[in-house]
């Protein structure tokens, strides 16, 4: 039996295979608890989460507020309360917050909110409004409305859409969705999302003043009420709810809301229709057999059926943290709780759908997610949130990723010392023999150095990682073991 077993060993090796160290295992903690019907949030480059408080789900509103906690997930303080300008009613409210991405010398933040000058009766000015607030410290100073449209004729409540995001070589532009306000309830003659004349059922952009971008598919004459809606990004949506974009290519993901009988993630493209009212999913409006045969439709890159998840929160991964993610879509949802992990194809562009699966189950109590983030840690950071009174937010990451959190798990990554002056211990467990590299990896997910690369036998391995002859500054780093077809990842901290 040992003669076979070495045998198969030297065939393994021969064929390049490699050996499975034990599957990942996630650590999902609730940080942040208690917080009243939360919808969004952005972390800041020093770690500080900045949230939004919806403000209730009916009039009058309360607690519409923008709070923030420190990078340990404490709470600071309110960073501004908007309760007197909030119209909360039904999917209205406070909703997308994102941070300037030169916030750490400009300390600005962006608000979406239903604007409400008689909020209390909801009778009032309706307004969807994008405000800047100036940071400091810890609070909204100098509120600016660079977005300021009369939505009156919102009539329904829902489908407000309600997310803005910056792209991440872009610096200079604002995207953001408006749905389309369940006018007509999607009756493809007299919906809004198919026509380029009005702002609803679309993604849109803006310069990150306010002012119109002369490069918009549809500018036509810089009035967006005029005309063509000047600020059209693409059209054709139902109720497009969050959106992410590649850190590579800048592709937009988009997660929408359907009617009937499907949900959709579409990778959103420049001056593009999406579908909606004529279509729902791949199929006609209302059918769910016969084809969307709508010329130009851009069908969705993958759908969800009945019952529909209604998928919210999207995020592009990517980080060797968690390496089995890199390059992948995770899209939560709000009616079950759920992370899904959809494997894209063709890269760099990942334009091609390959698999859906589920990734887990966040929220064992009832309720859903809202938004989903990377953190610069590399875990992925949750919130349930919507219509609750107890919204959290949970990080979701390897197990052992924690430094001070003693691993149990004999098959783990263990270091010691660490944090380290110079020169730690990395001990792990192979469950078979076969080609391991050891890497050290910054908290971008680069590789800083490579520690070890060859063939390993099954059973405890341990290797040094020296800092100074890695030449590794003080600061936090990952440690990645892979075999090909599995990794696991520590953290590493190296002082001074
Ligand atoms: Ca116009
Ligand atoms: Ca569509």
């Amino acid at each position: 039996m040992l003669t076979m077993k070495k045998t198969l060993q030297t065939l393994l090796f021969l064929l390049g295979l490699s050996a499975p160290l034990a599957a990942q295992v996630y650590t999902t903690t609730p940080l942040i608890t208690g917080l009243s019907n939360p919808v969004a949030f952005d972390i800041a480059p020093d770690g500080r989460f900045f949230l939004t408080q919806k403000g209730g789900v009916s009039l009058p509103t309360t607690n519409a507020q923008i709070k923030v906690y420190s990078a340990a997930a404490v709470y600071i303080g309110v960073f501004y309360d908007l309760t007197d300008s909030v119209n909360c009613d039904f999917e209205r409210g406070l909703l997308g917050i994102t941070l300037d991405p030169n916030f750490a010398t400009n300390h600005w933040v962006y608000v979406y909110y239903n604007y409400n000058d008689d909020s209390q009766n909801g009778n009032g000015d309706e307004r969807i409004r994008i405000t800047r607030f100036t940071e400091v410290n810890n609070v909204g100073t100098q509120p600016t409305n660079i977005f300021d449209l009369d939505v009156s004729n919102s009539i329904a409540g829902n489908h407000v859409g309600g997310n803005l995001h910056f792209m991440n070589n872009d610096t200079s532009h604002i995207f953001f969705t408006i749905g389309d306000l369940a006018y007509q309830q999607g009756n493809p003659s007299l919906n809004y999302a198919n026509k380029l004349t009005n702002p609803y059922g679309k993604h849109l952009r803006i310069n990150k003043d306010g002012s119109i971008p002369t490069d918009n598919p549809f500018y036509d004459d810089g009035n967006p009420l005029a005309t063509n809606c000047d600020w059209i990004w693409s059209y054709g949506h139902r109720n497009p709810f969050d959106f992410c974009f590649s850190p590579v290519t800048d592709s937009l993901y988009s997660s929408e809301n359907g009617w009937n009988f499907w949900d959709e993630m579409n990778q959103v493209t420049r001056g593009k229709f999406y579908g909606w009212a004529d279509c729902e999913g791949n199929f006609l409006n209302s059918s769910s057999s016969n084809p969307c045969n709508v010329p130009n439709a851009v069908l969705p890159i993958e759908d969800w059926g009945s019952p529909l998840p209604a998928v919210t929160g999207i995020l592009y991964y990517s980080s060797q943290v968690m390496p089995e993610f890199d390059n992948h879509i995770l899209i939560a949802d709000n009616d079950y709780g759920r992370i899904y992990n959809i494997t894209l194809g063709n890269p760099p562009a990942y334009d091609q759908f390959v698999s859906r699966v589920q990734w887990m189950d966040v929220v064992s109590e009832s309720g859903g997610l809202t938004t989903i983030k990377q953190g610069a840690d590399g875990c992925v950071y949750a919130m349930k949130g919507g219509y609750t009174s107890n919204g959290k937010i949970y990080s979701i990451c390897p197990q052992n990723l924690a430094i001070n959190t003693p691993s149990t798990d004999a098959t783990a990554l263990h270091l010691a010392p660490n944090p380290v002056e110079n020169q730690s211990a990395l001990s792990y467990q192979l469950t078979e023999s076969g080609t391991v590299t050891v890497r050290v990896v910054d908290l971008s997910g680069r590789e800083v150095a490579v520690v070890f690369t060859g063939t390993q036998m099954a059973g405890k391995q341990q290797l040094t990682i020296d800092a100074k002859a890695l030449n590794l500054a003080a600061g936090t780093y990952f440690i990645t073991v892979n075999t090909g077809d599995s990794q696991r990842a520590t953290k590493l901290v190296i002082t001074n």
